[in-house]
Order: C-alpha cells, then structure tokens, then sequence
C-alpha cells in the first residue's frame, strides 16, 4: 500500500525506501561549501543527465591526481546519489568529500538546510515542462518497486495536480523556487533548452560556475551525455533497469497520454500558480 512506501515529512511525502523523517531532521544539520555545486530538479525533470553533464563539465577542470581522490572518497562514504537520501549519518561523512562535492536534490528551498544559502554555494535549478514530468514520473511510478504505482494514469494525473505523491506539489514546488529566482547564486535552466541545443546550455552552465574548457571538450561531453549514450552505458551496468532511467528523453511525450480536459486543466493550474512569475517565463510550456 503507498502508506506503506511513503512518509510524511513537513506535510509532503517522501519513499521510505531512499530517506526517512530522521534522515530529514538531520539534513539541517548539513554544512554546505561556497564551493559547493548544487543541482535541483523535481523528480524526471532530468537530473541524472544534469548531473552527468556537470561531472562531466567539472571533471574537465581537475588533474587525474584530483579525480582519483574524488572518486575514492565517494566509494568510502557510500552512495548518496541525492542530498536527502541515506541514512541520518551522512551529512557527518559528507564532510570528507574533497570539494568541490557536486550535490544533487529534489527537494524546495524551503526543506533545504539554511547554510545552503548562507554560504553563497550556486545552485542550478533545473525544470521541465509540468506535462511532461508528469507523463515521465507517471511510468517511472509503476516501473520502480520503491514508489508506489497508479492504477490509471487518470489516478496518477490527479495525485500529481494534488501534490499527493514522493515530493509533493510540482507547482508548489516551483512556487518556491520561484522566491529565489533573481538571486545572484542561483540560475535557472530548462530540460527543453538542453534539449534544443545541449552545447549552448553547457556554456551556460560552465560560465555559472566558472568551469573553463575549451570548444573540443563541449562537443565531447555532449556526445557523452546524449540519451543515446548514456541508456547505452546505463543498460551496460543496470541490465533492463536502464530502460526505466532512459525511457524516452524527448519533449513533448504528454501528447501519450493526456486528455484534451486534463491538458486545460494543468493550464489552469499553472497560470494560477505561477502566471506572470519569471519562473514561468523560464519553463517551455
Ligand atoms: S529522477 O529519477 O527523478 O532523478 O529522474 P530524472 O533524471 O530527473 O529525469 C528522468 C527523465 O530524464 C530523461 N533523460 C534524458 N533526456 C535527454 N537526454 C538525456 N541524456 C537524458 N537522460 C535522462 C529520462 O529519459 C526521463 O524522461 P522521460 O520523459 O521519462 O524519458
């Protein structure tokens, strides 16, 4: 039963499986770097290939001495693919990552630890068309024994509009991302612009955080991180679980499975939530 899979922590749930309420108490606890790269995204807005391009991006900057480092202090501390996953022990070990320690999370701004802001870390703040989220977590819901799954996806479209799945509100969510928006050490990029023109993002993104490389490693890192390669790689060590990662990775995959009366309205909801907002300016919808 989903009551069984998730908690419910500051009134938004979470899958017990990756975290718990101790783990989220804890996290306050967490001592953020200036140097700190920090990556945002609601659950399938593309945070995996975010992250690959940014290791990829950083990875350019280091010497093979400092990559070496990097990965075996990661191996020691065991996984913690997401700031809030892991046990409450973490954020003590996380403090013998080498910086710059590269920190991703799906969480608000308003669950993350204040020292996230007060030490003046970037954050990059990634978002995806709401529609196409949706139609993504949807599969990735029934695909993925930690979650729970939906019935039809008309009970998962009206868990989504009401926040009532792992993460809460994705409007809400973008609500209070929006806060933070004209913040100097925050920027804002879409899955769609990486998408349409993935080495444009990534200057975008190493100029945010002062990443130096040159045309030749662009054009790598992009080949790198295409959907094709990266599923490639995935299925390579996951076997079929790949396929639950990398499912589709285009815009506009809503048109599956939307209803012309569902379509309006998230429009709705949208507009009411975040009409006007620059955040809204930034999502491609
Ligand atoms: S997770 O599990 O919440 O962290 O998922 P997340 O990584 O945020 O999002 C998964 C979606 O991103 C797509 N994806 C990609 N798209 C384009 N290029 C690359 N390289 C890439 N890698 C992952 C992935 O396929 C999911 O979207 P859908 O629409 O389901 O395919």
């Amino acid at each position: 039963a989903p009551e069984d899979m998730l908690f419910s922590y500051r009134g938004i749930l979470y899958p017990l499986t990756f975290s718990s309420p101790d783990t989220l108490e804890a996290l306050k606890s967490f001592e953020a770097r200036s140097d700190d790269v920090i990556l945002v995204g609601y659950p399938k807005s593309g945070t995996n290939w975010l992250e690959q391009m940014v290791k990829e991006l950083a990875d350019a900057k280091y010497t093979e001495e400092e990559m070496k480092e990097r990965i075996n202090a990661e191996k020691k501390l065991e996984t913690f693919q997401r700031l809030e996953f892991g046990d409450p022990g973490i954020y003590e070990r996380m403090k013998q990552l080498p910086s710059r320690r590269i920190i991703v999370t799906h969480l608000r701004p308003d669950l993350l630890p204040p020292s996230i802001f007060q030490s003046k870390a970037k954050i990059l703040v990634l978002v995806r068309n709401p529609k196409d989220s949706a139609v993504s977590y949807y599969h990735f819901c029934n695909d993925l024994p930690a979650l729970p799954s939906s019935t039809s996806w008309d009970e998962f479209f009206a868990d989504f509009m009401n926040g009532k799945l792992a993460w809460g509100s994705y409007f809400d969510y973008l609500v209070e991302w929006n806060k933070y928006i004209d913040n100097e050490t925050i920027m804002t990029i879409s899955y769609e612009e990486l998408k349409e023109d993935p080495i444009v993002g990534m200057k975008k993104i190493a100029s945010f955080f002062g990443f130096s490389l040159c045309e030749e490693d662009f054009l790598r890192i992009a080949k790198k991180t295409s959907f094709k390669a990266m599923k490639e790689k995935s299925n390579e060590t996951h076997g079929k679980f790949g396929d639950v990662l990398f499912r589709k990775g285009v815009v506009g995959n809503w048109r599956d499975l939307f209803s012309k009366a569902q379509n309006e309205e998230m429009f709705r909801k949208f507009q009411e939530s975040l009409g006007g907002t620059k955040m809204a300016a930034k999502i491609k919808y």
